[in-house]
């Protein structure tokens, strides 16, 4: 069985993995056509196995439903109402137990995401981890864009501290931004520590400080373009000099493994974009990984 087989022919979730599609462009800094992703997404499935070698992973076993694509902003002057659907869809979302995962679409599907994923599990304390190159801590001046969110999460509420940011590039960011990440206590994890100290090492330490600033439950935002631009090319901010896909993958296996991790989504991929499927690829392979990673997730827990 393959990895689109076994999405489609999932019926339940229920302890396993929801796929929600959020194909939306509309709130992207940079000409985007990331609303056509998530269908190029499923088909891409195709080329992946339900079977992980690096971690012994069955995810066949694993229960899983597609939720379908919430109604993207194509036909919309913005993306502020393909949000609010975006909210109310991961919201509404009733598979207990389930890891939510969002395929974008644009990086400012994070925000609704997670405010989404807050209504599904309420009165638990929220922390976020991104890859991302860079921060997305914009300020929102101009409406909610894929540049903003983070900012956005910050200002309306998020402790700065919940939050850690792993892959930030040397060339990624405006310095007035990056400093205001770190004035909100964001613990920013760069590129070069990843190189240094090895995914394993920085994602443990990303963990760790999520759950000392407090963190109950912990939202993954994916952004591609944390990896290098000859490996992401439909990204349209992926950079030279970034991760290498190995990296990415690595870290989706271990989070989807890590047991506060209830959400992740995978952004920033212009399907019409890309060479040679290797960006969509890529975002399929990273979500293989990180549903392997569950279904270790699940096989531990039910161990005696
Ligand atoms: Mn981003």
């Amino acid at each position: 069985m393959d990895m689109r087989e076994w999405l489609s022919h999932g019926s339940g979730g229920d302890g396993g993995v929801v796929l929600l599609g959020a194909p939306i462009s509309k709130a992207s800094i940079s000409p985007s056509q990331a609303w056509a992703t998530p269908a190029a997404f499923r088909d891409a499935l195709a080329r992946f196995p339900t079977w992980d070698a690096a971690i012994s992973a069955d995810i066949s076993a694993l229960p899983v439903r597609d939720a379908g694509d919430v109604e993207g902003d194509r036909l919309d002057p913005d993306a502020v109402a393909a949000h609010r659907r975006i909210e109310e869809a991961v919201a509404a979302i009733a598979d207990p137990g389930a890891v939510v995962v969002v395929i974008g679409g644009d990086n400012s599907l994070t925000r609704p995401a997670l405010l989404g994923v807050q209504r599904l599990h309420p009165g638990r304390a929220w922390g976020l981890l991104t890859l991302d190159a860079h921060h997305d801590c914009r300020p929102a001046t101009g409406g909610s864009a894929n540049g903003t969110p983070v900012r956005e999460l910050i200002e309306g509420g998020l402790s700065g501290n919940r939050v850690a940011q792993v892959g930030i590039h040397p060339f990624g960011n405006a310095r007035e931004h990056a400093d205001w990440a770190i004035a909100q206590g964001i613990h920013v994890h760069a590129l070069a520590e990843v190189r240094r100290d090895g995914m394993t090492a920085v994602i443990a330490a990303a963990v760790a400080e999520l759950r000392a600033a407090g963190a109950e439950a912990i939202y993954v935002d994916l952004d591609i373009d944390v990896v290098d631009r000859a490996f992401a090319p439909a990204c349209p901010a992926s950079l030279p000099g970034g991760l290498l896909p190995d990296d990415l993958i690595g870290a989706a296996r271990l989070l989807g493994r890590e047991a506060a991790v209830e959400a992740f989504d995978l952004c920033e991929v212009d399907a019409t974009a890309d060479v040679a499927g290797t960006t969509v690829r890529l975002m399929a392979a990273v979500f293989t990984a990180l549903c392997a990673g569950v279904a270790v997730r699940r096989r531990t827990a039910a161990a005696p």
